[in-house]
């Protein structure tokens, strides 16, 4: 969802956390939105999501960010999860080998069910148990780097880059949104068509806006 809209936020962006059960998700979206953190939270099940609102390049953007379980039996229905997202943040345990392992599951898993003009964000968490690590710092940037992902480490318990990982993540989504409403402008005057009221609708949520409009 990407809407422009008038009111109390200029856009509204759904971002998407994924990635195995146990690597933080749920604490990432609670340190996020309530700047809270729990030390034996519960596997999710289904779908939860939070909202906070803040200032990007002097626009309001509320970013709704969803939630759901790594665990493959508690998961919601995934297309229904992805639709309308612009972004995504996929998180691995830098304590875990094999949720590292599993980030290009979760690529395959986006770019089936995702727009693939996504935002995605991939995020090394539990950085505070650095003592334990089973995953180095460059061979993370170098997966993010081939993909195309931007890359963070960050820790849910202090705190650490999760402000960052979302601010970038929203920056990022803005900047698409901004050049491709800046390329219809220009379009727009270049055919001499009169000039109205801008209506920002990326691809990304252009494919949600045709889905909800013409499903039945
Ligand atoms: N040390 C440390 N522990 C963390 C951090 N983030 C989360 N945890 C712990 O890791 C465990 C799992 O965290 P969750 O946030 O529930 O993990 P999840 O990815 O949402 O798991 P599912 O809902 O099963 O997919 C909990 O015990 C958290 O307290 C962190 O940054 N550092
Ligand atoms: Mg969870």
């Amino acid at each position: 969802m990407a809407y422009r809209v008038d009111h109390e936020y200029d856009y509204l962006f759904k971002i998407v956390l994924i990635g195995d059960s146990g690597v933080g998700k749920s604490n990432i979206l609670s340190r996020f939105t309530r700047n809270e953190f729990y030390l034996d939270s519960k596997s999710t099940i289904g779908v939860e999501f939070a909202t906070r609102t803040l200032q990007v390049e002097g626009k309001t953007v509320k970013a709704q960010i969803w939630d759901t379980a790594g665990q493959e039996r508690y998961r919601a229905i995934t297309s229904a999860y992805y639709r309308g997202a612009v972004g995504a943040l996929l998180v691995y345990d830098i304590t875990k080998r094999q949720t590292f392992d599993n980030v290009r599951r979760w690529l395959r898993e986006l770019r089936d069910h995702a727009d693939s003009n996504i935002v995605i964000m991939l995020a090394g968490n539990k950085s505070d148990l650095n003592h334990l690590r089973s995953v180095s710092t460059e061979d993370a940037q170098m997966l993010a780097e081939k993909e195309g992902l931007s890359f963070l480490e960050t820790s849910a318990l202090e705190a650490s880059n999760v402000e960052k990982a979302f601010q970038t993540v929203l920056l990022d989504i803005y900047q698409i949104i901004s050049k491709k409403a800046l390329a219809t402008q220009e379009a727009a005057t270049s055919t001499g068509l009169p000039q109205g009221t801008t209506i920002n609708i990326t691809n990304l949520s252009s494919n949600i806006s045709k889905r909800a409009c013409c499903s039945n």
